[in-house]
């Protein structure tokens, strides 16, 4: 064997073991291009050796030929393998960054829950349903016969003045209290009846730790052959058990609205500072939390009952206030202010 092939043989045995070096060392797809242009590419290395072949004798030339497609076989193979690891590589680390253990119980959606005020109105209608009382409904919108006439304050009466109202275009109005829903259900059910009727009520006041322009009421009604003050202490006896269920001091003080006769307010020493004076009880120890009385002869009469034949008690409680007083809530304004901070305590 001539020189010359010897040393060929030697120079394509190091480029063969040093490209697969280069290759084994490479940690990305670039290094890996950059060793196959210069070992494969055209002009590459191997290319050099290729176009010297014509300088050897036949016999060598075959062997020389052998050698180099040896060589780039080989070199070949191991890009192909470097790549398939580096390929496989980032599947696994993609696998690693996304997998979930799919046999883990699930968390389950998030669950809310009730506003403080629409469960404790939730719980008064499930107790006044046991006592025989059917839940009613009331526009928000409305007349002023219903939320005035008919309760027996008259276009000139004074009390038109007790509550600031918030009058619509055409004379409409958004209601003061729920005190409206009375006449609706006297005039829908007739006597005898037992009426509930929570809902939203407008007032355009200002507002402060105690007083809110929007809030919660509950009316409560009963019409009957000789209901007396007895009964309607009774039931609101009951209902404050069912709302706090623990003794809170109550006080029931003579109090003038024009749809009933006697009428009464009933106020809970304030739970807030326990009697002692807050900006909640304005210092005074006690919240007012509903008015009551037994119907007005009037009111009957604007409902179509003849009131010589029936009477009744009424009652409208502040719910607003009341989920203050059960919850110990300091300030009227987070009920409403809609911050979930505040209501995921509850
Ligand atoms: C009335 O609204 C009468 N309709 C209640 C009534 C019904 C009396 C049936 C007799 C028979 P008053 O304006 O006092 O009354 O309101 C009733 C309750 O609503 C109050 O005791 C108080 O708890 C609550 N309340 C009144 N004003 C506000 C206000 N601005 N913010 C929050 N709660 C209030």
């Amino acid at each position: 064997m001539g020189y010359f092939i010897l040393m060929l043989d030697q120079s394509i045995r190091e480029l063969e073991s040093g490209s697969l070096a280069r290759i084994a060392a490479a940690e990305s797809l670039e290094a890996l291009e950059a060793v196959r242009v210069e070992v494969l590419g055209r002009k590459g290395a191997l290319d050099q050796f290729f176009k010297q072949m014509g300088r050897l004798a036949p016999e060598e030339r075959a062997r020389a030929g052998k050698l180099l497609n040896g060589a780039k076989q080989t070199v070949e193979t191991a890009l192909e393998t470097r790549k398939r690891q580096f390929a496989e590589a980032a599947l696994h680390a993609r696998l690693d960054r996304e997998w979930v253990d799919l046999t883990l119980p699930s968390p389950g959606p998030r669950r809310g829950h009730f506003h403080p005020i629409t469960r404790i109105q939730g719980e008064l209608e499930d107790l006044f349903v046991s006592m025989g009382f059917t839940v009613l409904d009331g526009p928000e919108v409305e007349t002023e016969r219903h939320n005035f006439d008919a309760l027996n304050i008259p276009r000139d009466h004074p009390a038109r003045d007790m509550q600031d109202t918030f009058w619509l275009d055409g004379g409409n109005l958004l209601r003061t209290h729920t005190s409206p829903v009375q006449v609706r259900g006297m005039e829908r059910l007739g006597p005898p009846l037992r009426m509930l009727a929570p809902g939203r009520v407008f007032r355009n006041e200002s507002v402060d730790a105690c007083h809110e322009h929007t809030f919660y009421q509950i009316e409560g009604m009963m019409v009957d052959r000789e209901v007396s003050v007895a009964h309607l202490i009774y039931f609101m006896k009951t209902m404050l058990a069912a709302v706090f269920k623990r003794d809170v001091a109550v006080r029931l003080r003579p109090g003038y609205f024009p749809f009933v006769e006697p009428g009464f307010e009933l106020d809970i020493q304030c739970l807030i500072c326990g009697g002692s004076g807050c900006p909640v009880c304005k210092q005074s120890g006690w919240v007012e939390q509903l008015g009551c009385g037994l119907v007005h002869p009037n009111v009957l009469r604007a409902g179509g009952i003849d009131p010589e034949e029936w009477n009744g008690f009424a009652f409208g409680l502040g719910l607003t206030r009341l989920a203050m007083m059960r919850y110990g809530i300091d300030d009227i304004r987070h009920l409403q202010g809609g911050d979930l901070r505040f209501l995921e305590q509850f």
